[in-house]
């Protein structure tokens, strides 16, 4: 039984992660910080399999344990403070969780692998943030980074670090250079399904209105469900390499709106639409569009599900839950 060790497996994409590894028979095993985190009940109803061990990124030490106590083969980083927002308001703990977390991270796999480098794969999560204020469109592997953000500058360090283990100690690093992706399991704090949930009370009668900030920021977003299958064939190639993950398409965030609100049948939607300069950023990224032609053509990987059908998608689970929340 092939055996994974994930950080962040209470997030959208350790959940989605979780899910196609225990499927493809693997024996999970997942990080969980905090001594009473509310997540691991969701983890535990919906996953029981996932093996939880606890830890935190910034604690090296309790990385260590948790792999000698897992043994993987592969170790899926997905941990961080994600949140783009928030990391202007917590610049010094995104910086010890996202850029730092993934050192410590890469030093344990070091430690734990001792003499057998080769014994362990790594994914660190890298990001599109990264392109920032970009110098290229469509951004490649290739193309120069230029963060907008505190989290866009530590996805750079954890990137060029998970770099420079594969190529200081040989090891089996791979950096996933994932374009938003999106899912039910989306956080609310994030666009899409801040418009998903809203749209869904709005049409249930539940909410009148939703403030928003940028509506005319761009984002070139897939499914998450799709983007772990790409994590997955990175840790599968006989080397560890760089990839872009990205649908080739972008839309703003008006087209999410119109989307959304047309599958509720409310065609004049900016009667409920404002704009709230507290959602507004100090920098913004307004372009993100990635070239995914190298996964493509080295891991044979492609999104299988479109932006209309995304959207319909997220705003459908919405419905559903605040459906049965009414009763
Ligand atoms: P997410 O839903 O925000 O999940 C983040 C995970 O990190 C949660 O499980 C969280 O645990 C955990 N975490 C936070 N601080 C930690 C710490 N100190 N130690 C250990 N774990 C910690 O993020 P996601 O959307 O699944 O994304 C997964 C990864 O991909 C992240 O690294 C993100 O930055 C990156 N990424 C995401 C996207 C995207 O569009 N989703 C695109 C590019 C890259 P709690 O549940 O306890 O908070
Ligand atoms: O949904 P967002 O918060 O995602 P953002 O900033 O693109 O970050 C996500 O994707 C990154 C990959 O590029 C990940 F690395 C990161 O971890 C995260 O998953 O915002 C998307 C866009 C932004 O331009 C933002 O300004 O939507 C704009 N926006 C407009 N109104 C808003 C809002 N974003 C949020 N969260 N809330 C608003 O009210």
């Amino acid at each position: 039984m092939t055996r994974a060790f994930i950080t962040g497996v209470t997030g959208q994409d350790g959940y989605y992660l979780s899910k196609l590894l225990l499927e493809k028979g693997y024996e999970v095993f997942g990080l969980v910080r905090g001594q009473n985190n509310p997540k691991i009940e969701f983890l535990q109803t919906e996953l029981p399999e996932v093996k939880i061990l606890t830890g935190d990124l910034m604690d090296t030490s309790s990385l260590i344990r948790a792999l000698n106590a897992s043994e993987p083969d592969e170790f899926y980083n997905l941990g961080a403070i994600s949140f783009v927002a928030y990391s202007w308001e917590n610049a010094s703990l995104t910086t010890d969780v996202t850029a730092k977390g993934v050192l410590n991270a890469l030093e344990a796999t070091r430690i734990y692998a001792g003499d057998d480098i080769s014994k362990v794969k790594f994914y660190q999560a890298s990001s599109s943030e990264m392109f920032g204020k970009v110098q290229q469109v469509p951004q490649t592997e290739s193309t120069l980074l230029w963060p907008r953000s505190p989290y866009g500058v530590a996805k750079v360090f954890g990137h060029y670090m998970t770099i420079n283990y594969r190529e200081s100690y040989g090891m089996h690093a791979s950096s996933g250079v994932l374009f938003n992706h999106e899912s039910p399991m989306r956080g609310p704090e994030f666009v899409t399904r801040k418009i998903s949930l809203a749209v869904a009370r709005i049409a249930l009668g539940i909410q009148d209105t939703l403030s928003l900030g940028n509506l005319d920021a761009q984002r070139d977003w897939g499914f998450a469900g799709d983007y772990v299958d790409a994590m997955w064939r990175m840790l599968q190639q006989p080397e560890g390499g760089d990839y872009v993950i990205s649908t080739g398409q972008t839309h703003s965030v008006r087209d999410y709106l119109e989307v959304a609100f047309e599958h509720v049948g409310i065609a004049d939607w900016k009667k409920h639409v404002f704009q709230d300069p507290a959602f507004l950023r100090p920098a913004e990224v307004d372009l993100l569009v990635g070239d995914a032609t190298k996964a493509r053509s080295t891991l044979g990987w492609a999104p299988k599900v479109e932006f209309a059908d995304l959207v319909r998608m997220m705003v459908d689970a919405d419905l559903q839950r605040q459906r049965a929340l009414l009763g």
